[in-house]
């Protein structure tokens, strides 16, 4: 089998709830204090998942982790029956269930050593992604652990590293050597700026990328102000498209010449603010679409539905398709859940290009597969959570049993304390 693009969803946690932790995510802090339903978030990820099976992707899975985290608490001095209620929120979080924050990844064509290097990221800005990692390299190690791959540990603090959210690879096709571009943030006015040039640079170094194939971009200062706390919120790319907004990078100029000059065959696809706003980019996610090669070559955008509910991007994207761009196809999916917490499509997958052959199996999905996770979703995952059930022992009690059924019915018990 020849090297293709794999999506690992995270499958969303049993804990998912709407805690409010993200500062400049504008829709974390919008639904803060929300219920949540992880259910129906678990079963909306997927319906997504089968949808681009059906549509001919190859897809995989990453799991929720061992939630609450006991391990980050007790570094921290304390469990979490005697926790303060922010350092709960912040051990229970799902947040893994976005993947794309997951990780960076060079396939094996663009690195010196022909290998596929993953580095997982540190995620330090936020507390409560910044113990992610550990379960993240766990499952990293056992899906890759052929030689073909390099795991790597994260870039050390204070470095922050957000992973695939800030890093695209601009190519002819999957499999050919790509430019790769790695999106940074220096200051987003009250926002933080999550991706620091130097765990861009480190990742680089690690993964042996040839200087003059690999570009370190800066955000806009405006996309970040505005509540694009990744780049994969104002710009996605795919093979030889880049579709971006006009306001995702600080010298947009300088970055399309640089890319077309390192790849001639480039075709940039910018929306203009004056057709989408920022802001309408940011509430609908316009950006945050998978965008993929279809089996027979054309490009499908995979968006939420908040997009074909925000007028002036929907009337952009029937125009687009209307036309000769590169976008062929448009397929709407339902993440409201995720959205809520500033999770989109593009949020809830981690790229890889390889052989699936080289995959442990265990992560890889098909329909017979979905139909189980679904009913065991439907058996265990908790239909709701509130605020005030966050101290509530038997919900904990509820969560480690769902992860515990998952665990068993994919084997991979060797996760049950990650
Ligand atoms: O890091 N939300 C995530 C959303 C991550 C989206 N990922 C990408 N753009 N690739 C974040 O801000 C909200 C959790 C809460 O508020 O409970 C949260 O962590």
């Amino acid at each position: 089998m020849s090297v293709v693009e794999i999506n690992f969803d995270g499958l969303i946690g049993p804990s998912h709830n709407y805690a409010g932790l993200s500062l400049g995510n504008l829709a974390s802090a919008r639904n803060a204090g929300a219920v949540s339903q992880p259910r129906a978030a678990a079963l909306q990820g997927l319906a997504k998942m089968r949808a681009n099976i059906a549509l001919g992707l190859t897809q995989g899975l990453l799991l929720p982790h061992d939630r609450p985290d006991e391990a980050w608490l007790g570094e921290l001095g304390t469990r979490y029956a005697e926790a303060e209620p922010h350092l709960q929120a912040c051990a229970l979080s799902a947040s893994a269930m976005w993947a794309a924050n997951a990780a960076t990844i060079s396939p094996a064509p663009d690195s010196a050593d022909g290998r596929c290097h993953l580095t997982v990221a540190n995620l330090v800005t936020m507390p409560h992604r910044s113990h992610e990692w550990p379960g993240t390299l766990a499952q990293l190690q056992l899906a890759f652990a052929h030689d073909a791959f390099a795991v790597h540990a994260p870039v050390p603090a204070p470095f922050g590293d957000e992973g695939a959210a800030n890093h695209m690879r601009l190519c002819r096709d999957h499999g050919a050597p790509a430019i790769e571009v790695f999106v940074y943030g220096e200051s987003g006015g009250p926002f933080p700026a999550r991706q620091h040039v130097e765990a861009s640079r480190a990742v680089a170094r690690r993964h042996g990328l040839p200087p003059e194939r690999t570009m370190f971009v800066r955000q806009s200062d405006a996309a970040i102000a505005a509540g694009a706390f990744h780049n994969d919120v104002v710009a996605v790319a795919n093979e030889h498209v880049l579709f971006t907004h006009e306001l995702a990078f600080a010298d947009r100029e300088a970055v399309y010449a640089e890319l077309r000059r390192k790849l001639p065959e480039i075709e940039i696809v910018e929306v203009p603010a004056a057709a989408v706003s920022l802001e309408d980019a940011i509430r609908s996610y316009l950006f945050n679409a998978q965008l993929v090669t279809l089996p027979m070559g054309d490009m499908a955008l995979i968006l939420p539905s908040e997009a074909r509910e925000t007028p002036a991007v929907w009337r952009w994207l029937e125009a687009h398709v209307a036309g000769n761009g590169p976008i062929r196809r448009l397929e709407v999916v339902d993440v409201r859940q995720s959205m809520a917490n500033g999770g989109g499509p593009a949020c809830l997958r981690l790229r890889v290009v390889c052989d699936p052959a080289l995959v442990d199996p265990r992560f890889l999905l098909d329909g017979r597969k979905i139909a189980q996770l679904e009913a065991l979703v439907e058996a265990h995952w908790p239909e709701q959570i509130g605020a005030a059930d966050i101290g509530n022992p038997e919900l904990i009690r509820q969560i480690r049993a769902a992860r515990q059924a998952l665990l068993e019915m994919l084997d991979l018990n060797t996760l049950a304390q990650r």
